[in-house]
């Protein structure tokens, strides 16, 4: 362990509901089992390197109010980028949380040639391994900053010019090449300025071409160098970029389909990109599993009255709760688990302050998960969806789903019949206090 969070000399200890200790889990005691495994098996949690330690806290109309020495320009880049890593495993390792995840550039500098930038990379990513194997610290994804250079402000995979896709092609090589050489379960693509600000100066199917093209290139240079984790894109409908062409998982779904990429690629879903998609997390969450794309999410949150990412920790178990239960009805995480993507309010400065937002998102989730868990045993609500949709397994329902019935069919049955099923209850305020209940009583 380093010595930066020096205000937090032990690893966070868990202490149960009733503690009322701050830098304490009450709910996330990981080694507890719950159905087949641990707590910490199930929720699969990850820190994220950027928004923790390699953003400054600024924002567009101030500097950055952080304290993080290593982001000082002065200092030498290679120094400083040793110094921040250090400083990550240090939390990484104290909060007890077994992944992270990283972007090329906010764990190595820029600089210098393509070539250099690669042996920095390089050279950064060796000793990130050093701290892994010291630490047993996991990599949960890799992925490139393929949003931030202007090279790529037209778009990266998307460019109008096929020599910013090829420097984004290479740069996805190398972050592909130490994903892999770090053991990453995931690698995750976010297509930030993949999409447009005005369709007068866009080709969009073009566009969306070379878009296809290009994670095709990704699939193939994962299958050349035999990297197995998955591969992930994250839908966000917008910011930076006026419309993002990775909008929602069911637009991607679509994408994947027309570029016969299904079998290779899911999604990365972020709970503050499904509300500005316009949709419920739980619903993007659903979506995806029930198209069989649903892979890892990114647990941080927006605010109700914001239209922007405001990457904020999740805080709310009523909220977290139903999206957690989709989730766990689709088969929980595979290779993927909860990221936080999250930031600190930038008036945030304490070095615990950092502590207490993963605590918090981590003891939230804990809670939601242990809610989720409880509604999926006692089968309280699968047993009112199986009533409720009981009718198709009967023999006419199965029939009409075989394609064994024509609306000439059903017109000749109905007349026989003279069919007028009565409506059912869909029992909404029931269940929506049946969920308050558990999360009530949840131990
Ligand atoms: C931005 C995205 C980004 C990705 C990784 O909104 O959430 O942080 O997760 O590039
Ligand atoms: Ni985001
Ligand atoms: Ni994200």
């Amino acid at each position: 362990m380093a010595d930066f969070f020096t205000a937090v000399p032990e690893p966070i200890p868990f202490e149960g509901p009733d503690s009322d200790n701050p830098l304490a889990f009450r709910w996330y005691d990981r080694d507890r089992v719950v159905g087949d495994k641990t707590l910490a098996e199930h929720l699969r949690l990850a820190v994220c390197y950027w928004h923790s330690f390699n953003w400054p806290g600024n924002d567009v109309f101030g500097d950055g109010t952080f304290d993080r020495p290593w982001l000082d320009p002065s200092l030498d880049p290679m120094a400083a980028a040793r110094t921040k890593m250090a400083a990550a495993f240090e939390f990484v390792e104290k909060l007890g949380v077994p992944f992270f995840s990283f972007h090329d550039h906010d764990m190595a500098p820029y600089g210098g040639s393509f070539a250099e930038e690669r042996a920095a990379l390089d050279a950064l990513t060796d000793e990130a391994l050093g701290h892994m194997e010291r630490t047993g610290i996991k990599l949960l994804w890799g992925t490139a900053r393929l949003f931030h250079h202007p090279r790529y402000m037209a778009g990266a995979a998307t460019n109008p010019d096929p020599e910013v896709f090829a420097r984004a092609a290479a740069q996805v090589a190398n972050c592909l090449d130490v994903t892999h050489k770090l053991g990453g379960a995931n690698y995750v693509m976010w297509g930030g300025r993949e999409g447009y600000e005005t369709l007068l100066n866009t080709d969009m199917s073009r566009e969306l071409d070379q878009l296809g093209r290009f994670i095709h290139m990704v699939v193939e240079h994962k299958h050349t160098i035999g990297f197995e984790g998955t591969l992930l894109i994250e839908p966000k409908p917008q910011e930076p970029t006026k419309h993002q062409y990775d909008y929602d998982s069911a637009t991607i779904y679509g994408f994947l389909e027309r570029h016969d990429l299904v079998d290779e690629v899911k999604v990365n879903i972020e709970v503050n990109h499904a509300t500005l998609s316009g949709h419920d997390f739980a619903h993007e969450i659903a979506t995806a599993v029930g198209l069989g794309i649903f892979g890892s999410v990114d647990a941080n949150r927006g605010d109700d009255r914001l239209g922007w990412d405001t990457d904020q920790f999740p805080n709310s178990v009523d909220s977290m709760a139903p999206a957690v239960y989709e989730i766990i009805r689709g088969g929980g995480f595979e290779t993927g688990g909860f990221m936080f993507d999250t930031k600190l309010r930038r008036m945030s400065i304490d070095r615990t302050d950092l502590f207490h937002g993963h605590i918090g998102g981590i003891d939230t989730l804990a809670r939601a998960f242990l809610v989720a868990h409880a509604m999926w045993e006692d089968r309280a609500l699968e047993s009112l969806r199986d009533d409720r949709y009981a009718g198709w397994s009967g023999a006419e329902g199965q029939a009409i789903m075989r394609g064994e019935r024509s609306l000439d069919d059903l017109r000749d049955r109905v007349t026989a019949e003279d069919l007028d099923p009565a409506p059912v209850s869909g029992a909404q305020e029931a269940l929506e206090t049946l969920v308050n209940r558990y999360i009530e009583r949840v131990r």
